[in-house]
């Protein structure tokens, strides 16, 4: 098996030490950096993806895979920035205002990062100021919001609020998700798309930057 599909089966698996091994041997061997993100852990993240659409994997199952992917990606990232390699896109993500829920958060971060893009995690609790202070900040295409509380929820219109308060609504678009959240809010907020889970949020992002 050559060096790059080792990497793959090691992500589709979730084993973290065999990814990191696979990505440390194939820098060693003189693989470009974004040879081995792109064929192998991106493309595993997107085979990960397929197969939770698919009811193959679960919400563990694509964690763990998910996992494996960052400790590759933390090897490869300082030598993407030397070569200037262009992300798909920068996303702003958190939890918002109240709501301290970030596993689902977390895993639409990962799967974000595994399909290209870069991610500033704000964490949980997240306010609509904050959200604002972080787009004039990062100046990101994309900002994404999670709620898992329908107590919560209004502050993902408040954000989108603020975002036109501030002048910013026209330069950033905006995807929501969450166990309560629909497609019919997000219209209702006015944001610029919803999502039910990971994988289709990668889509989602893809196609709101341009990057699909
Ligand atoms: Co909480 N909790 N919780 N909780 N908790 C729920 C959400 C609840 C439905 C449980 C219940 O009553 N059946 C309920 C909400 C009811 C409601 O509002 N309708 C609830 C409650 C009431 C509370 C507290 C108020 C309980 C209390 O203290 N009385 C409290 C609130 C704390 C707070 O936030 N201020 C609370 C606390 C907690 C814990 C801290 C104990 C813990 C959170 C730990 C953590 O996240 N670090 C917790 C947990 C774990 C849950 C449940 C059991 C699981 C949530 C989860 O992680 N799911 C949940 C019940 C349930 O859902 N079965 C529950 C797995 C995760 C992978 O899925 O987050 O839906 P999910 O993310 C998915 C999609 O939604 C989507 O993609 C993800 C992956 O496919 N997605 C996005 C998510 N964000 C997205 C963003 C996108 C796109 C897609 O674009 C940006």
């Amino acid at each position: 098996m050559d060096r790059i599909s080792e990497i793959y089966n090691a992500v589709l698996d979730g084993n973290a030490p065999a990814t990191k091994a696979g990505v440390e041997a194939a820098l060693g061997e003189g693989l470009a950096p974004e040879v081995i993100l792109k064929q192998g852990l991106i493309a595993a993240m997107g085979e990960v993806g397929r197969l939770f659409e698919a009811n193959e994997y679960f919400v563990p199952e694509m964690l763990v895979s998910a996992r494996a992917m960052q400790g590759g990606l933390a090897l490869l990232k300082p030598l993407l920035a030397e070569a200037g390699a262009t992300p798909a896109g920068k996303v702003i993500i958190g939890t918002v205002k109240g709501d301290l829920h970030d596993i689902g958060k977390n895993l639409v971060a990962m799967m974000l990062e595994g399909s290209g893009f870069e991610v500033v995690d704000l964490g949980t609790d997240v306010s609509p100021d904050k959200f604002v202070k972080a787009v004039v900040e990062h100046r990101p295409q994309l900002i994404g919001m999670s709620a898992l509380l329908t107590t919560t929820m209004p502050s993902m219109g408040a954000t989108v609020k603020a975002l036109q308060e501030a002048g910013l609504r026209d330069k950033v678009k905006v995807m929501i998700g969450g166990a309560p959240v629909t497609d019919a809010y997000s219209n209702q907020i006015g944001a610029d798309g919803y999502s039910p889970d990971a994988s289709s949020a990668v889509r989602l992002a893809k196609s709101l930057a341009g990057a699909d």
